[in-house]
């Protein structure tokens, strides 16, 4: 999924963008690796709502088509006040695009089978990396102009065109985005003790698909305490999980500090097919405790328990005590059936254990222009909202426990807001270690009292 990337370059996004109001783009279909066909574009572009055609060509220049209808095979000419084509060619990247509107100001296109059909532009003609241009039909333009009299595709690219809603009057969530604030919470999270005597650190477990940014989420914590850029686990982009070992990872504050009160555990990515990432026995050892630091993952066979890195006795400190979720913000929306799933039956046995657990939505620089401009515009984005009520529901997770957060990803200096997200986000995750150890209190409590119960009964029945 992360391996499918935008052909567009930062600039052309940005030129693109240009041509709506606080939008982003959602990259759906590209030919090179799902196939220059009708019936792949049709698979994965109908029913989208508004999209966007990139094309490419050896000339350098990169068009298409917008329209904010849905493609849908009716075999019908689609009338669209909105729609029109663009363009833009290699060296004018101050420029904004050229932006065709049909010449009767209804045209939109033929919602054949095949590929697109614009009349004046024909995308995948003849289910090839082709194109058919006949200005005059429904649009018209200056060949050289939209696509410098070459016909041929270098790449072929359909975008949905999601509307970030703008910026609510008010926040959904008050937060002070204070140097005031970034302190309290760094001294509240310092002096942190968890309820119970024999356990002195909380144990979180990040867990989520590959790429959405656990092993970045424990190296922003680790910058935020030592107060300067740190890349202890590694991250970056693969198609598979980057991160193959089971890790706990303590955060001192500053340079050979006090360590916090707090141990991160990253893992392995979730993958959405059945053999491979994660896997849900593993998870289940991790919970309890038996999985000890630097075990390396096996998809194939999950660990046994007189394997190397299996550790037999343990007590509540080397249990998790809370579960956070890792989502990336901007591509959730299209995390496969088989994903949810497995998250879902996750979340099945994470309950049955009696874990608290919280959602993280990372990127939401990425998701969100306008929270990149400002991330104080977190809360006040109707995007990342509606992203957040929609992860809410697909994870079965009530909203109040879902957390955006930027992590640190190119940065070389500390930021305030970027500290105090992050923080407020470990803040909740040390108060839902709570509610866990209030309820091994309560169960500890429940054990003695039915002990007693039953010593009395004991005592009862032999009349003593
Ligand atoms: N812009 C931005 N990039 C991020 C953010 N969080 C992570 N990244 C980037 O996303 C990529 C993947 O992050 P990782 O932390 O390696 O993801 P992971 O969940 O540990 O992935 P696996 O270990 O492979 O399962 C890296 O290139 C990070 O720099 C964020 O909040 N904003
Ligand atoms: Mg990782």
């Amino acid at each position: 999924m992360d391996a499918v990337r935008s052909g567009l370059s930062v600039v052309q996004e940005r030129r693109v963008l240009s041509l709506f109001l606080h939008s982003r783009l959602h990259l759906l279909y590209k030919a090179s690796v799902h196939g220059y066909t009708g019936e792949q574009f049709h698979h994965r572009c109908d029913n989208q709502g508004p999209t966007l055609i990139a094309a490419y060509n050896k000339a350098g220049f990169v068009f298409g088509a917008y329209t904010a209808k849905n493609y849908n095979q009716t075999e019908e000419l689609v009338v669209d006040a909105k729609a029109f084509l663009y363009s833009m060619s290699a060296g004018e990247e101050y420029l904004p695009p050229l932006r065709v509107a049909s010449i009767d100001g209804q045209y939109g296109f033929f919602d054949g089978t095949e590929g697109p059909d614009f009349g004046a532009l024909v995308f995948l003609q003849e289910e090839q990396a082709k194109i058919a241009s006949d200005p005059g039909t429904g649009f018209n333009f200056s060949p050289k102009e939209m696509h410098g009299d070459d016909l041929d595709l270098t790449e072929f690219e359909v975008y949905r065109v999601e509307d970030l809603g703008g910026l609510l009057a008010k926040p959904w969530r008050s937060v002070q985005w204070t140097a005031e604030r970034r302190q309290q919470l760094k001294r509240g999270i310092q002096a942190y003790q968890p309820e119970i005597d024999s356990v002195s650190k909380a144990r979180v477990l990040l867990l989520g698909p590959v790429g959405a940014g656990k092993s970045s989420f424990f190296n922003s914590m680790n910058s935020v305490f030592r107060g300067n850029m740190t890349s202890q686990a590694i991250c970056g982009t693969a198609g598979r999980s980057l991160t193959t070992q089971f890790r706990t990872y303590s955060i001192r504050a500053g340079k050979g500090g006090e360590e916090i009160p707090l141990i991160l555990c990253d893992t392995m990515g979730l993958e959405e097919k059945e053999e491979t990432g994660l896997d849900i026995e593993d998870l289940v050892n991790i919970y309890k405790g038996h999985i000890q630091d630097r075990y390396q993952f096996n998809s194939s066979t999950p660990i046994e328990p007189d394997a190397a890195g299996y550790k037999k006795k343990v007590t509540l400190k080397d249990r998790i005590h809370c579960v956070v979720y890792v989502f990336n913000t901007a591509n959730f929306s299209i995390l496969p059936d088989n994903m949810l799933k497995k998250i879902r039956a996750i979340r099945k046995k994470t309950n049955q254990l009696g874990i608290p657990q919280l959602l993280l939505m990372t990127k939401v620089d990425e998701a969100c222009p306008l929270v990149a401009e400002n991330l104080s515009n977190v809360y006040r984005s109707t995007y990342i909202q509606k992203k957040a009520q929609d992860l809410s529901a697909a994870v079965g997770i009530p909203l109040n426990c879902v957390m955006p957060v930027k992590n640190y990803s190119q940065e070389l200096e500390l930021e305030q807001n970027v500290d105090i997200l992050l923080m407020s986000a470990v803040q909740q995750m040390l108060n839902y270690t709570d509610s866990f150890f209030e309820n091994q209190v309560k169960e500890e409590g429940e054990e003695v009292a039915a002990c007693h119960v039953q010593r009395v009964s004991l005592t009862n029945s032999l009349g003593l």
